[in-house]
């Protein structure tokens, strides 16, 4: 008898600038089927973007499947959604400014995806980040360990770049772990960025990590200023992609995301962005790790504005 084969199922909410780039990266990395999904009104879009794609994937050679859709019954049994369904800023706007729309694009999002695909490890990356995890996990009731916040990853990509820039060293050669809320109080954990293994601080002066710490809390803006009719496209997407690929394919990296503390780190049932282990079993463990008294006041500082915005997400699904 032939035996049968299941390519994982990637379901992309939102099909716009984020959702297209992400299904792209999906493609090339032969991760899965790929649903691209938009509101009836851009079914065109979804669609033609899932048709370009897929015209390239013979030019890949990847054997991905691409298609485009708004009916949730094609994202049914998914294991793998990731939601980009939200506006996103304009220049002028903080990612708190969009709280009020993008929770009630959440509402609808979260219940369909409860819906049609309660199996599924749902990485969220809509803004405010971490605040709209929690929303997903509210009105979805997922455990813990199958929901996740993409934030992390790009923030420390950033600032990976920005150190690699300033050192004329390869960005490879670079670690860095940037905690807390995807907000400009986010936290570049300077005793956790390595170059080669040797401490940031041992080759950089200090004034010049504070500036590249402070660059990375900003790099968003500095996008949404340039580009001026949205946000950041390329890197959040590739962020979203490493996480995706680390839970199908088992990898258990080690990647800063919003992932929920239960005591960890003092936080109690908060999404906020910590370094987890993410494998097979979707979050699979949150790691503590010792901070200085700065990190840890400035992860404090961090968390209670995360938990203001909960509170305020909170009501709106009350
Ligand atoms: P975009 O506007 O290009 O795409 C969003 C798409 O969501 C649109 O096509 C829209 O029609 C769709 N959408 C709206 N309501 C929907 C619904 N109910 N169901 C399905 N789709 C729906 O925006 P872009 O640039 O892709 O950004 C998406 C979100 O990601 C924004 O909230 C942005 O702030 C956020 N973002 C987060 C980052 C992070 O690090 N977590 C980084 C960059 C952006
Ligand atoms: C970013 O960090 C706006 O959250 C978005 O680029």
């Amino acid at each position: 008898m032939a035996r049968t084969f299941t390519r994982p199922k990637i379901a992309l909410i939102g099909a716009g600038q984020i959702g297209g780039n992400l299904a792209l990266l999906a493609g090339q990395k032969e991760l899965g089927d790929v649903v691209l999904f938009d509101i009836p009104d851009l079914e065109g879009l979804a669609k033609g973007k899932a048709l370009d794609i897929s015209h390239q994937m013979p030019v890949e050679g990847a054997d991905t499947k691409i298609t485009g859709t708004s009916k949730w019954e094609d994202v049914a049994g998914a294991d793998v959604v990731i939601i980009t369904a939200g506006r996103p800023r304009k220049p002028g706007m903080s990612r708190d400014d969009l709280l009020d729309v993008n929770v009630q694009i959440m509402k609808d999002v979260a219940n369909n995806v409860k819906k049609y695909a309660p199996e599924c490890f749902a990485i969220v990356v809509a803004n405010p980040l971490d605040a709209m995890v929690y929303a997903f996990e509210k009105i979805t009731g997922f455990p813990k360990n199958r929901v996740v916040g993409m934030a992390g990853v790009l923030d420390s990509s950033r600032f990976r770049l920005f150190v690699a820039e300033k050192l004329g060293v390869s960005v490879e050669d670079v670690t860095a772990f940037v905690l807390g809320g995807h907000g400009d109080d986010m936290v570049p954990v300077v005793p956790l960025c390595s170059v080669g293994g040797i401490p940031l601080t041992q080759l950089m002066k200090a004034d010049d990590i504070k500036a590249i710490a402070d660059r990375t809390r900003k790099a968003g803006g500095e996008i949404v200023a340039l580009l001026k009719t949205g946000s950041a496209y390329y890197s959040p997407a590739a962020s979203a992609i490493e996480m995706a690929e680390s839970y199908l394919r088992d990898k258990k990296r080690i990647l800063p995301c919003a992932a929920r503390c239960d005591g960890e780190y003092g936080f109690k049932g908060l999404y906020v962005g910590v370094p987890a282990i993410i494998g097979k079993g979707g979050v699979e463990k949150v790691l503590q790790v010792e901070l200085n008294a700065d990190d840890k006041k400035a992860l404090d500082v961090s968390g209670s504005h995360v938990q203001e915005l909960v509170n305020e997400v909170a009501k709106r699904l009350a």
